[in-house]
């Protein structure tokens, strides 16, 4: 058996930027310590525990704006050296979201692009996910699958999606089949801890779970600092908080961040 050897990296290669801005997408390695993926892990057994009646484990979104603990990962300097090779030393933390499928009945997550789904709220839409393995991410539990390169088309529009099943995936919409060539889906299994990145126009999705094992993914998303925030195009009148994790403000201060709190 090959010995899984935990090795934390905190930069992406010149070559690793390149393919990153080539295909949408990059498989990376740890950027968390095993201890640190630990304590993450068990954080999430207890938010799930603590979930009420009828909420789904896909659906844990923003928990950062309620749990400030989240933040010793979210703004950790290791992330945010990666963050800077991949988009620039100013960034700011846009959201994160934990999507964890439970065994047997974890919804789809039917194909969509990041940036079709925030619409008009961020100008240029330059998000960047990191999507951290909280379990193993394999076929059979439903890990992202991406379509590479699809990030240059930069066509995903709303009224490029049909409604899907909401009782059976994590969205109401999915981006119509004809606009794209799902044979062509590269799957991303990752071990636990390590992570992968998309760009906000990546067309993306996975499949459910109907595996005997959870699959958690925490993704944590990023943007430039000179991305503009349009706090009165949220698409449900909700706030959305956003947070300027290192560097400076590049709006010309068009954007309202909120304090990053203690943790
Ligand atoms: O966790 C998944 O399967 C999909 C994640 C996703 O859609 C995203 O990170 O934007």
């Amino acid at each position: 058996m090959i010995q899984d050897t935990w090795e934390v990296t905190s930069h992406a290669t010149s070559k690793q930027v390149t393919l990153y801005r080539e295909s949408g997408y990059l498989k990376f390695g740890r950027i968390f310590t095993a201890d640190e993926i630990r304590a993450l892990a068990e954080h999430v057994d207890q938010m799930i525990a603590a979930l009420p009646a009828g909420k789904r484990p896909e659906e844990m979104d923003v928990p950062h704006f309620n749990d400030p603990w989240l933040f010793r990962y979210l703004i950790h300097p290791r992330v945010l050296d990666v963050i800077a090779d991949l988009i620039g030393p100013d960034i700011v933390l846009w959201s994160s979201h934990f999507i964890a499928k439970p065994a047997g009945d974890g919804k789809a997550v039917p194909w969509h692009t990041d940036g079709a789904y925030w619409g008009k709220r961020l100008k240029p839409m330059k998000v960047i996910t990191l999507w951290l393995a909280v379990d193993p991410s394999t076929i059979e539990n439903g890990c992202m699958r991406v379509i590479p390169g699809s990030h240059h088309r930069v066509a995903a529009e709303m009224d490029a999606y049909e409604a899907v099943d909401p009782t059976r995936n994590v969205f109401n919409a999915r981006l119509k089949p004809e606009l794209f060539d799902e044979k062509t889906a590269v799957d991303l299994e990752l071990k636990v801890g390590e992570c992968h990145f998309h760009d906000a126009w990546t067309i993306h999705g996975s499949n459910p779970n109907v595996s005997p094992n959870r699959r958690c993914g925490y993704t944590m998303r990023y943007m430039p600092a000179d991305v503009v925030h349009h706090e009165n195009a949220t698409d449900r009148g909700r706030s959305h908080r956003i947070y300027l994790a290192r560097g400076e403000d590049r709006t010309g201060g068009a954007n309202r961040y909120s304090p990053i709190p203690d943790f």
